[in-house]
């Protein structure tokens, strides 16, 4: 369509010339940050306020357009983008940054959508409030785009995922009507939770503007250790270990295979790794937050890590003695994925099986692989805590990449989520569905399940123009 479009036209003057783009390098919001595709939008529209967005909203669906909401773009599952239709008018958060109010007693902030991550822990801090919400991309992911996908990361063992922080939002619903449900009440049970519709919804039911999210107090210390492990089976001892000796102190809990963290050691030689060594296949990071003292603190985390010597399932450690060691322990796990993606060709799966059942499980799979794609490189790593691994394989070294990609039964997408359905895992734990796995939650869900949630999709978007073709497909 050309620029004298009659939509666009009108788009100008809901949200300002300036805030139209059609026309130059848009690649910022037309491709996903994993670079797995390039769509084309017909149009970028900036909003500064909810108003706009529904304006822009009602526009767009008067004139049968459809809307991909965009927060920063860091999405895993090609979610964000639009097709390559060029049809599609991506709607794009970002300009709404606004902290709209702090609530000290009621624990509660309540924030516009388009505030980067980052900024709301910021905020929160100064005030002298925790916002535990925390992942790699928190410099430009957006609270809009966490709740889309309700958004795990490393904190989720003590504080649960971004739906259990989340005590009201405001919607703009595909007609462009404003759902105001920013109460910031912890009981209210009038019927069916809207809230957590939304949640999750990687915007294919509407549109999230504002939400109030829960706010908890600074701990007084938090300390962090990088244990060498001698096997995944000793790094769950140990996550039991460590529920018991801190209960809810314990706030982080990752593991990270060998393989994994050489590629951090390869790609960024100026991080220093503890333990690079091949005799311990996995490290795990954890992380102790601690309402009394520093040395309370340090004095239960040691206590933890000289029984778990003992036991045998630590065999080194060490504990962060300073804020800048502790973020330089945390800086190894985060840099996992960027060192992955410098390191060529991989396929990713974000998976969660129970706990007890994860050595188990990546026993057989790694050694199914191994037989089909012999040199494969197991990539393994993330929330062991929460029973979420990033079971992520790069391609052999000079091996056949379209051998590798082949996405069949035999496939190492077929070999790995076969054996997540066995297991009675999921195949997406934090990261959503998009449209990479939009054909794998058919083969993988239940039958019934699909049909509830196209039966909602249905009813609150019947023209299907928020986002379609993500998550689900309707005919
Ligand atoms: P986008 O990528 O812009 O959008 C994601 C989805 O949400 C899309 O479907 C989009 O349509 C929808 N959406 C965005 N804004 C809105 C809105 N306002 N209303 C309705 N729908 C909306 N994810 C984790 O869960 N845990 C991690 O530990 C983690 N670590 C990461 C580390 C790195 C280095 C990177 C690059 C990504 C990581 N992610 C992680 C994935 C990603 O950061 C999260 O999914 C994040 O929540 C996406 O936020 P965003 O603002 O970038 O959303
Ligand atoms: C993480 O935990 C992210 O680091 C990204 O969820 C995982 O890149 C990945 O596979
Ligand atoms: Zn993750």
């Amino acid at each position: 369509m050309s620029t004298d479009n009659p939509l666009i036209t009108q788009l100008r003057s809901i949200v300002g010339p300036t805030n139209v783009l059609n026309e130059g390098d848009l690649s910022a919001w037309e491709l996903d940050w994993r670079k797995r595709e390039r769509g084309h939008a017909l149009a970028v529209v900036r909003p500064a306020s909810t108003a706009e967005v529904a304006a822009v909203v009602k526009a767009c669906a008067a004139a049968g357009v459809s809307i991909v909401p965009q927060g920063g773009n860091t999405g895993m599952v090609v979610g964000s983008t639009p097709d390559a239709s060029g049809t599609q008018v991506v709607l794009s958060l970002t300009r709404m940054n606004q902290v709209r109010a702090l609530d000290g007693a009621n624990l509660t902030i309540t924030v516009d959508a388009g505030c980067v991550l980052q900024s709301i822990q910021d905020a929160c801090e100064q005030a002298g409030f925790l916002f535990p919400l925390s992942l790699a991309s928190e410099g430009s992911c957006t609270i809009g785009g966490n709740l889309g996908t309700n958004a795990g990361g490393t904190q989720v063992v003590r504080f649960g995922n971004t739906r259990e922080l989340c005590l009201g939002l405001e919607v703009v619903t595909p007609q462009g009507e404003i759902w105001d449900g920013l109460t910031g009440l912890r009981k209210d049970n009038t019927g069916y939770d809207l809230r957590h519709l939304m949640i999750g919804s990687e915007g294919t039911l509407g549109v999230i503007t504002g939400a109030t999210m829960k706010l908890y107090p600074l701990p007084k210390a938090q300390l962090t250790a990088f244990a060498a492990v001698p096997s995944l089976d000793a790094a769950v001892q140990l996550l039991g270990l460590a529920h018991q000796h801190l209960s809810a102190g314990l706030t982080g809990f990752e593991v990270m295979g060998q393989f994994a963290l050489s590629l951090v050691t390869k790609h960024f030689a100026q991080i220093k790794v503890p333990f690079q060594n091949t005799d311990f296949p996995y490290c795990v990071v954890l992380e102790n937050s601690d309402q009394e003292s520093e040395a309370h603190a340090r004095e239960r985390f040691e206590h933890l890590l000289e029984v778990a010597m003992e036991q045998g399932c630590v065999v080194d450690a060490v504990v962060a003695e300073s804020i800048t060691q502790a973020r330089a322990l945390w800086h190894i796990r985060e840099s996992i994925p960027l060192a992955q993606a410098q390191e060529g060709l991989n396929i990713k799966h974000d998976i969660s099986i129970a706990v007890s059942r994860i050595p188990e499980f990546v026993r057989q799979t790694d050694a199914l692989l191994q037989a089909a794609y012999p040199g494969a490189r197991l990539v393994n790593y993330g929330h062991l805590g929460d029973g979420n691994l990033h079971y992520n394989v790069q391609a052999p070294e000079g091996g056949d990449a379209e051998a590798f990609l082949r996405d069949d039964e035999k496939g190492v997408n077929g070999i790995v989520y076969g054996m997540v359905d066995q297991y009675k895992g999921s195949i997406s734990a934090e990261h959503g569905i998009g449209s990479l796995k939009r054909d794998k939650l058919v083969q993988h869900k239940s039958p019934v399940a699909l049909d509830m949630m196209r039966a909602i999709k249905r009813a609150l978007d019947p023209h299907n123009l928020m986002n379609p073709g993500r998550m689900l497909s309707i005919k």
